[in-house]
């Protein structure tokens, strides 16, 4: 008898990313909502150190990290659809874009999203042209893994959803057709996925709540 629940918000990309992970293997699991202003106690004991969402309890035992807990769930329920591709070499090299998004393409679209003026012009240039190498991936190929849709997909889905929510949250343009086509058709083909599109958050809702995210974060900083 498999006992799993997801701490999650309404709003995480990264635990969004599980909750696809979870549906494409068909595991049942509970879905446990957190206010991340006043964390329950749960929270707190699963993921002591960084206190985040998502956590992954499985029979009992917290899985922290949204890149870890894929992997995990993919060595777990390992019938059927599998997420990393075959092989050290496609494995490492699966790793190493995941990686890329992790610390840069995502954290540069960030800055750009949540800056202004100057600050936003300049912040711009990094997230396009990580951008940029993230379009030449999709050269000959309908998903990042190929022919079929794999781990890169779920770890650059964020892009089919959230990216449009940044740009007008933070009133910037980077998703341009004419530079981006194979990131455009990816997004159309990728957002057509069933269990894609029947989980993403409300994009009025997240724009919302992303404004209010930008506001508060550029207050902040002008107070320092
Ligand atoms: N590196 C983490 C990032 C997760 C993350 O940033 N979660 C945010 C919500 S989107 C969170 O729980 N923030 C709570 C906080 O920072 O206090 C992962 O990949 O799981
Ligand atoms: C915080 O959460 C606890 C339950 O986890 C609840 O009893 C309490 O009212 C909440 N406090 C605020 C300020 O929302
Ligand atoms: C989906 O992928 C195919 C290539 O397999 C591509 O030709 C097409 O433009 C993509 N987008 C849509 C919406 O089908």
């Amino acid at each position: 008898m498999e006992d799993v629940k997801l701490f999650r918000t309404w709003s995480s990309p990264y635990a969004l990313m599980i909750v696809w992970a979870l549906k494409l293997k068909g595991v049942e699991y509970e879905t446990i909502y957190e206010d991340l202003a006043n964390k329950s106690s749960l929270l707190l004991e699963y993921n002591p150190v960084h206190k985040k969402v998502p956590v992954l309890l499985h029979n009992g035992r917290p899985i922290c990290e949204s890149l870890v807990i894929l992997e995990y769930i993919d060595e777990t329920w390992n019938t059927g659809t599998r997420f990393l591709p075959e092989g050290p070499l496609a494995r490492a090299t699966t790793r190493f874009w995941s990686k890329f998004n992790a610390e840069q393409v995502a954290p540069s679209v960030f800055r750009a999203y949540v800056s202004e003026g100057v600050e936003q012009e300049e912040a711009k240039g990094p997230a396009l042209q990580n951008l940029d190498i993230v379009e030449k991936q999709l050269i000959g190929k309908k998903f990042f893994g190929g022919e079929t849709f794999g781990f890169l997909d779920l770890v650059f889905g964020w892009i089919a959803h959230y990216l449009e929510v940044f740009e007008k949250a933070g009133g910037i343009e980077l998703l341009d057709k004419q530079r981006f086509p194979l990131i455009s058709a990816w997004k159309d083909n990728f957002s057509d996925i069933l269990v894609i599109k029947e989980n993403w958050p409300d994009r009025e809702k997240l724009i919302t709540k992303f404004q209010l995210m930008r506001e508060y974060f550029i207050s902040t900083a002008a107070a320092k």
